[in-house]
Parts: structure tokens; sequence; C-alpha cells
């Protein structure tokens, strides 16, 4: 059997060429079965790591990723099938292929093992053509899983955030806030909004273009973003608009966050694409709190850009309740 390895020949065809690189790791305790296939998974230019016991290969699927798992179902007096159902109880490990080995006798544990959520197997002596075909399946399946998990993630991403800034957008915005002034009734807390506006805005895009604009869009969301406490929402409301949701926050509370991210947004010129000198930006905000489970979102909101519009008429770079 072990003159097969050597019958297959070397280097990769084009067909392999877009599932080399693969991260493989090997759970095997006989070293020369291991020789074998990491040899032959060499010459398929993946990377091959090598375990001999299955403590070593859980705590190696935590720190790394991996496109494969192969395991002996017997490794030295160990079960491999034990150690399948922990790579399977992980997180990080939870979605990687298993290929399992086993002895043609064993075959009867093959059933187990499928119910565990071994993806595949392979029968001692491996039959070199065999291993790579199904690990060739194995890594092509999971690297489609990674896309469409990665594509997931980013569509769900959209449908909740602003491409621009980053933050929150509008809608999120307007669902979370409704759950939060719901949970007065059981926090028995105010909730509070802040919304705020960049005073003369339409002069930054005017005089120094709109790119310019976007840029301070950005670093005026990271200010604030990075200024507010951990469960406080900062959302872009419309085009330089924003709002602030604050659960738990009195109306005095907030006036004191508003002033905060006032002075933080005006304290520091931004640097943008059409200006040699960085720009100061200022912002105006209006401050509205409230007690009522039932009051509206929307309710609450007007009454924020009420302030919000009683800034602007002060003079700007102020805040209002
Ligand atoms: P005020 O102090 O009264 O707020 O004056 P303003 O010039 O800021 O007036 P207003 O709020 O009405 O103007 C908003 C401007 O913001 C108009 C629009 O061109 C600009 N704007 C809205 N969205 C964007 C965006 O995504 N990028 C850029 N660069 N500009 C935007
Ligand atoms: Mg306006
Ligand atoms: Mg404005
Ligand atoms: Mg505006």
């Amino acid at each position: 059997a072990s003159s097969r390895f050597e019958s297959i020949g070397s280097g990769v065809s084009d067909e392999d060429e877009a599932i080399s690189n693969a991260n493989i790791l090997l759970a095997e305790t006989n070293d020369l079965a291991a020789s074998k296939i990491i040899n032959f998974l060499t010459e398929l230019e993946h990377n091959v790591d090598h375990c001999r016991n299955p403590r070593e290969v859980i705590e190696l699927g935590q720190e790394k990723s991996y496109d494969l798992f192969i395991v002996a179902l017997d490794l030295g007096g160990e079960d491999g099938l034990r150690l399948c159902s922990q790579l399977r109880a992980h997180e990080e490990t939870r979605h990687v292929p298993i290929l399992l080995v086993l002895e043609e006798e064993n075959l009867s544990q093959l059933a187990k093992g499928l119910d565990i959520g071994v993806t595949d197997y392979l029968v001692k002596p491996i039959d070199p053509n065999e291993l790579r075909a199904r690990c060739k399946t194995q890594i092509k399946r999971r690297r489609y899983h990674d896309r469409l998990t990665d594509m997931l993630k980013k569509s769900v991403a959209m449908a909740y955030t602003d491409p621009l800034t980053g933050v929150f957008n509008r809608r999120y915005m307007n669902a979370h806030l409704d759950r939060a002034i719901m949970e007065i009734a059981e926090t028995a807390k105010p909730v509070s909004t802040l919304m705020f506006d960049i005073d003369h805005f339409k002069k930054v895009n005017d005089t120094y273009g709109h790119a310019s604009g976007d840029e301070v869009l950005k670093v005026l969301a990271k200010r604030v973003a990075d200024a507010i406490r951990d469960f406080d929402m900062l959302a872009r409301y419309g085009g330089e608009e924003f709002v602030v949701i604050m659960p738990s926050a009195s109306s005095e509370q907030a006036f004191t966050v508003a002033e905060r991210l006032r002075r933080r947004v005006g304290d520091k010129p931004i640097e943008v694409p059409g200006s040699e000198d960085p720009l100061t930006i200022t912002i105006s905000v209006g401050v509205a709190t409230t007690s009522d489970p039932m009051e509206m979102a929307d309710s609450l909101l007007a009454r924020a850009d009420t302030a919000l519009y009683d800034a602007k008429s002060m003079g700007r770079n102020c805040v209002c309740i």
C-alpha cells in the first residue's frame, strides 16, 4: 500500500490550484501513517499541522483557523470520535469539516461518527487518490461556507449601518428607540435622546468640496462614537444630522453629555482633502427626555428636533433642552 503514495506524481495541477494552501490539522498517533499523509498533502501545497493527542488538537483548533481536520479513529488508546465531538462542541471548530480515518474492521463505528458530525471518512490503508479527492471536496465546501458566512454578515451589517460613517442607520435607530422607551416600564428610568446637526455644513461642501464634507462626517461620527457609553447608540439620522439614544439617562445627564460632545467636536480641527488647514467644525445639539413608556419614538425625536432648532436660533455651537 505504501508504494501507492509515490505513484501519484508531484506538483499541483491546474484544477487543484484553487484549493491549495489549505490549513489542515492531522490527528494521528501512528507516525508512519501520519508522515505519508503529511508528505502527500504538502506536495499538494497544503499546510499540515500534526498532533498526536486530542488535547493538542483542541488547543490548536482554538488558536488557529483550519480548513480541515483529519482525525484517526484510534489515537493510541484515546478515542478519535470523542475528539470529533469535542471539535463540534467548540465555537471555533464547529464548522470545520472532519475526515475520519479508520480501519476496515472498525467501519461499524462510522455511523456513530456521522451522528457526531464527522463529514467524511477514509479507510486505511489510505489510497492517495481518494485522500486527495475527499480533502478537495471538504476544503471546497469549507471555503464556500466561509464565503456565504461573509456575505451574510455583510448584508446583515448593511441592513443596520450607514455606509459612509459606519454608525447605525435611521431605521435601526428607530427600532432601538421604540424598544428603549418600552423598557421604561420595567426599569423606571428615563430615556434621553440627543439630536445634533453640523453648523453651516453647506459652506464646507461649497468651499472645500463634497469629499471634504464626507470626511468631516466620518471624523465627527468617530469622535462621538468614542465619547459615548457602550450602551448608548449613535445613529446617522439624515444627511448631517445624528441622534444619540441614551437609556437610563436623565435630562441633566444628557445635557452634560451633549456639552461634552459639542466641545469634543469643536476643540480639534479636522483634516480634509480639500483644504491645507484643518477645519474647525461645530455642532448644535437638542436634548429631549421621556419617562413615559407610552410615548412614541417619533414624538420624542420631534422634541429633540425642536430643541435643536432652538440651539440653531440661539446662534449655533450650543446645547438646548
Ligand atoms: P445649519 O447651521 O443651519 O445647519 O446650516 P447648514 O449649512 O448645515 O444647513 P443644512 O443643515 O440645511 O444643510 C445640510 C447640508 O448637508 C446640505 C447637504 O449638501 C449636506 N449633506 C447632507 N448629506 C451629506 C453627505 O452625505 N455628504 C456631504 N458631503 N454633504 C452632505
Ligand atoms: Mg438643518
Ligand atoms: Mg447643518
Ligand atoms: Mg441639517
